[in-house]
């Protein structure tokens, strides 16, 4: 098995459709704090290495879906979206792995609660959605293994958007994936707060799909992310079960640095960051060193996102005026 129509119809195969009408699904956005950087199979989207991350709910994605009689509809925050744009032909393209005969158009509206000026990518929080409202209206009840298995599909941190809380998106080993999914931490951590910094909101010239492939194909520093991971995976579980927030916050941000060095080591070199990046960074360092515990995580992209806890949230909010503040567990 190793294409994505075969992981589905296994996945589907005993399961009975008691079709409904219509049915809606929430999933929110996820960050990493040990990340995806590059993978073992394309097709499936299978990580070389396992990740970590916290959701962000209520900020995420609601996605309402029916089956209909005549082609797709694709409605995006209340706007019909052309087939030929990216975002329908992904999401059609994504439908295409569920229908049959008797369900064979589908409407989604789909609505992302994240504001546009946040930075915060919605793919995983929107597959993850799809994927959960899939499940409900066909009646499969599947188990959250399998909607993590089948979000993976779609965009790989997807698998880590369907439970809420920390989410370890295991690699596994083996070829078809079936070992390869998000499982919820048991921690939860009510003071820990997320700062977002949003430096540009531009499309990026280069998608991680693609700097992800880039880097692990040509950056000599790529063979040491594995390693880096295993560390840091065992660091954060610790810092997470111990609450410990020094160790926390030092190892996602070692993790995102680690990262953003292998695309810098890559040929041709990826470099996400803006001028306005290294000020910030500056910025938080200096602050720590005069005693502030704050660190910072970044994705595939210039903004920058804050790692505090509540206690020190006034003086953040003073420091950085236009910081957008998020408690992951409300
Ligand atoms: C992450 N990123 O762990 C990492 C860190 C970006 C930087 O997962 O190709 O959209 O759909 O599997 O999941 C972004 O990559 O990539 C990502 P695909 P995805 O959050």
């Amino acid at each position: 098995m190793r294409n994505k129509q075969e992981i589905v119809n296994a996945l589907l195969a005993a399961r009975s459709a008691s079709p409904s009408k219509q049915a809606c699904s929430f999933a929110p956005v996820n960050i990493a704090l040990c990340k995806y950087w590059g993978k073992r199979d394309a097709e499936l989207n299978l990580p070389n290495t396992s990740s970590l991350s916290v959701t962000l709910a209520p900020l995420g994605t609601n996605t309402t879906i029916s089956l209909i009689d005549q082609a797709d509809v694709v409605l995006l925050n209340c706007r019909e979206q052309q087939a030929s744009t990216p975002f329908s032909r992904k999401l059609v393209a994504f439908l295409d792995l569920f229908r049959t005969k008797e369900n064979f158009y589908y409407l989604v509206d789909t609505e992302n609660n994240i504001p546009t000026a946040a930075g915060l990518a919605s793919s995983a929080s929107g597959f993850a959605a799809l994927v959960k409202a899939l499940d409900q209206l066909h009646g499969w009840n599947l188990s959250t293994i399998e909607l993590s298995i089948l979000a993976r599909l779609g965009s790989g941190s997807a698998c880590r958007s369907i439970e809420e809380g920390f989410v370890e998106w295991q690699a596994g080993t083996r070829p078809d994936g079936m070992d390869s999914y998000g499982i919820l931490l048991p921690e939860r951590w009510p003071d820990l707060r997320l700062g977002v910094l949003t430096i540009s909101t531009q499309e990026k010239a280069i998608s991680s799909r693609q700097a992800m492939s880039i880097t692990a194909a040509t950056s000599t520093l790529y063979e040491s992310w594995p390693r880096q991971v295993s560390k840091d995976m065992v660091s954060l579980k610790k810092a997470i079960a111990e609450q410990n927030f020094d160790l926390f916050g030092e190892t996602a941000e070692r993790n995102a640095l680690a990262m953003h060095a292998t695309m810098l080591s890559s040929w041709p070199p990826v470099f996400y960051w803006l001028s306005q990046t290294v000020e910030i960074a500056q910025k938080i360092w200096k602050l720590r060193e005069e005693g502030l515990p704050l660190f910072f995580t970044m994705d595939a992209g210039p903004n920058i996102k804050l790692l505090f806890l509540q206690k020190n949230q006034q003086e953040i909010e003073s420091q950085f005026k236009d910081v957008k503040v998020i408690t992951p567990f409300n």
